[in-house]
């Protein structure tokens, strides 16, 4: 996959029961609408795009806690269904571009890339670590744990059963954070206990976009030549840049500086799957709404090979 493949599959997933804000499953609607697919397409890529992700509907009342975990079942069954579209879109050599939707449906696009790519690494671009277990959570919300189910932490020993087709695919050596600055005191231990590689926003003050892409990339990927996994979540950016979102935090990632990430691994000719996440056009008015998709939109254009020259 010398330059990527050349069919980009759009899984557009309009889901938001990670999390407890409605509007983050219009997502993916939002994105379709303002033009992504043909964005695409205009920069050579063939699009592959077959109406949005349906899921099988379950009655919230039928779905309680398990443990702190706040919709386990129905978070499970729609990432396994994702984790199976995505895989196969892989396994077809092409680029699944998933659209979310919260940022729990990480566990399926990780899970269906490594199906097809068991060497890739993960970059996961964020505010937050997505790391909590079962355990450390403290708000029960899916969409903070996904990276703890597929690296199989301990803690997560106590994770439901209904999880049990997540398998521990990640190392904690092929997963590299950029942009985090509001991590849960659990989630801290977690990162050292773990030895894991997180970027935040100092150290990209410290040293500057390009450097920490650089040094992301000779962590995880030394030799530049594993399959990456780009899962960015769009509050990763400053709430100035993107507002419309789930748990904006300010201090965050320029316009300039998500999109050199992007452009940067393209660059590397290594892309085998993209995620955006957590656009919710719901909170925000309609010029930060129109603002963020339009932010997302070009976050993947950049990703996909559009060059500023
Ligand atoms: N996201 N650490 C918090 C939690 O609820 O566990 C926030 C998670 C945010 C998740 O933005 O994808
Ligand atoms: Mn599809
Ligand atoms: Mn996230
Ligand atoms: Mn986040």
């Amino acid at each position: 996959f010398l330059k990527g493949p050349k069919t980009a599959s759009i899984v557009g997933c309009p889901f938001s029961g990670g999390q407890p804000k409605v509007g983050v499953d219009q997502g993916p609607i939002h994105l379709v609408e303002a033009g992504l697919i043909d964005q695409l397409k205009e920069l050579g890529w063939n699009v592959k795009f077959d109406g949005h992700h349906q899921f099988e509907e379950i009655n919230t009342a039928n779905d309680p806690p398990i443990g702190k975990l706040k919709n386990p079942r129905y978070v499970s069954r729609v990432c396994q269904s994702v984790a199976q579209a995505v895989g196969e879109h892989a396994k077809n050599g092409e680029l699944p571009v998933t659209l979310g939707g919260d940022h729990s449906l990480a566990m399926g696009t990780i899970s269906g890339t490594f199906e097809a790519h068991p060497d890739a690494c993960v970059i996961w671009v964020d505010a937050h670590a997505d790391i909590n277990t079962a355990e450390t959570t403290e708000s029960g919300n899916i969409h903070g744990m996904p990276v703890s189910f597929l690296l199989g932490l301990p803690g997560n020993d106590h994770k439901p059963n209904e999880f049990g087709w997540v398998k521990p695919v990640l190392r904690t050596d092929r997963l590299v954070y950029i942009g985090l600055r509001d991590i849960d005191s659990g989630e801290k231990k977690i990162l050292k206990d773990n030895n894991i590689r997180a970027f935040s926003m100092h150290e990209v003050d410290k040293y500057g976009i390009g450097k920490v892409v650089e040094m992301a990339l000779d962590h995880v990927n030394p030799n530049r030549d594993r399959p990456i996994h780009l899962s960015f979540d769009v509050d990763a950016l400053d709430p100035s840049v993107a507002p419309s979102t789930g748990t904006p935090v300010r201090g965050g990632l320029t316009f300039r500086e998500g999109h050199y990430i992007c452009e940067a691994l393209w660059e590397t000719g290594l892309l085998v799957a993209l995620d955006l996440m957590e656009v919710n056009p719901s909170l925000a008015d309609d010029v930060s709404v129109q603002q963020t998709v339009a932010v997302g939109c070009s976050l993947v254009r950049s990703a996909l090979g559009e060059t500023l020259l």
